[in-house]
């Protein structure tokens, strides 16, 4: 197998057993009148790929990614940011997304940290000018340090909440210079553990008057890009206020913050709910909140969130069929919050996940073309509910009708039958497209 540094540039080749080629990701390829890329909009993860050395609760880092330079570390994170740039070629991924704590090191105070975040952001505008890079979104860690384990915006600590809110201020500056696309809100300590130690309603009122506060600050200095609100149910506390898709859009209009604020639905966090990934993806869609996603799988086996790369064709096909539902990607994408397995600790590894992914999505994407051309489904779907089309029904969803009205209808009703759902039929539609 081909060594890192031999792969200049990852293309299309259908069919070559070359594994580091895309066998079904043509990035210029125009399907509904979209080339792949435009459709896609792949995004590269920071934290998974640029830092992340396979730590575990069990044991420690089984790649090295500080190039050498850990004595060194304003050094090593330029040299990691570097490294980002050229991945990003290699693949041909045009977006990258990032928190404030992955592009730069930590200093010993809030401050010094944030001066040196700031050199990192002017280093990032650099790269990006010279690779043609964009950003998809950033975001503020705001859980991983030891202050922030009652939550941010929701900390008993009005102290941690002034910090949180700095670390956003300096988010959104970046993402201003930036020219992001995004601002990502995962609120991974705002919840709780117990609800013995916990006022609820106070914590929640915050976390809405932070959300606020972080879209004022935003749209007056300019900021034009989307907000989005990042549903997770646990993981690491036991309880999420942001738990799942449904959960979010009655947070973002009981605080006021319909127009600014959509979701970024995760498929493994969606499988931590309980739910489905297209689930979580139309609750997003039919409520005026579909943003952008976090592209990646859990194990159905295990509990917690492994964000795999993906590689489940029928997940991705029904991700791509509700986001051409949607009308394609706007300000959001499909950002890799993915990361190689730990025992898959070379960067060859990194390219072969990337490709495995953007291969399956773009999989994805061209049976959900299919499916939409093929047209039996959504026919099916439409002719399910036809008795709203006409008649009664028709009153029903114009709003013409009453309780009392259909009292004296359903009085006048005999046989009532109600159509087979067909659900078999309809999975074998979906086989048929994708197997031929
Ligand atoms: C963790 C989340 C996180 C967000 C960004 O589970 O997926 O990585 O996407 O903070
Ligand atoms: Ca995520
Ligand atoms: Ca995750």
């Amino acid at each position: 197998m081909k060594k890192y540094d031999e792969i200049k540039k990852v293309v299309y080749s259908h069919g070559s057993k070359d594994p580091f080629t895309f066998k079904y990701y043509d990035p210029d390829e125009v399907i509904m009148g979209k080339p792949m890329r435009e459709h896609l909009k792949f995004a590269l993860s920071y934290w998974h790929t640029i830092d992340a050395e396979g730590v575990d609760m069990f044991g420690s880092g089984t790649m090295d990614k500080s190039f050498g330079l850990a004595a060194d570390p304003l050094a090593m994170y330029r040299k990691k940011a570097e490294f980002a740039f050229e991945l990003m070629d290699k693949l041909q991924i045009d977006y990258y997304c990032f928190h404030d704590v992955d592009i730069a090191p930590e200093g010993r105070t809030v401050a010094e940290s944030m001066k040196y975040f700031g050199e990192m952001v002017d280093y990032l505008a650099v790269l990006q000018k010279k690779h043609g890079k964009k950003l998809l979104w950033n975001t503020a860690n705001n859980f991983g340090d030891k202050k922030f384990m009652a939550g941010a915006a929701t900390s008993p600590n009005a102290d941690v909440f002034a910090v949180a809110a700095a670390k956003v201020k300096a988010g959104i500056d970046a993402a201003l210079k930036l020219g992001a696309d995004g601002y990502v809100f995962w609120g991974g300590r705002e919840g709780y553990d117990t609800l013995l130690n916990t006022d609820m309603a106070l914590e929640l009122d915050n976390l809405g008057r932070f959300m606020r506060m972080s879209r004022d600050y935003a749209r007056s200095e300019g900021f034009k890009g989307a907000f989005y609100l990042e549903p997770k149910p646990k993981e690491p506390t036991k309880h999420q206020y942001d738990f799942d898709a449904a959960t979010c859009m009655n947070f973002i209009r009981t605080y006021g913050l319909e127009g600014d604020f959509k979701l970024n639905i995760e498929a493994n966090h969606a499988t931590l709910a309980g739910h489905t990934f297209q689930h979580e993806l139309r609750v997003a869609r039919v409520n005026g909140g579909f943003g952008s996603i976090d592209a990646n799988q859990g194990d159905y086996l295990l509990g917690w969130d492994t964000d795999q790369f993906p590689t489940n064709v029928y997940e991705t096909m029904m991700c791509m069929y509700e986001v051409l539902k949607a009308g394609g990607f706007t300000t959001g994408g499909l950002n890799f919050d993915a990361k190689t397995r730990r025992q898959s600790n070379t960067f060859e590894d990194i390219l072969l996940a990337y490709i495995a992914g953007m291969d399956t999505f773009a999989l994805g994407l061209r049976f959900a073309v299919k499916l939409i051309e093929d047209g039996r489904i959504d026919d099916f779907v439409k002719e399910r509910y036809a008795s709203y089309s006409s008649g009664i029904g028709k009153k029903i969803v114009e709003g013409r009708t009453d309780l009392k009205e259909l009292y004296d209808y359903a009085m006048g009703l005999e046989k009532i039958e109600v159509a087979s759902g067909r659900q078999e039929y309809l999975e074998s539609v979906i086989n048929e497209i994708m197997f031929g």
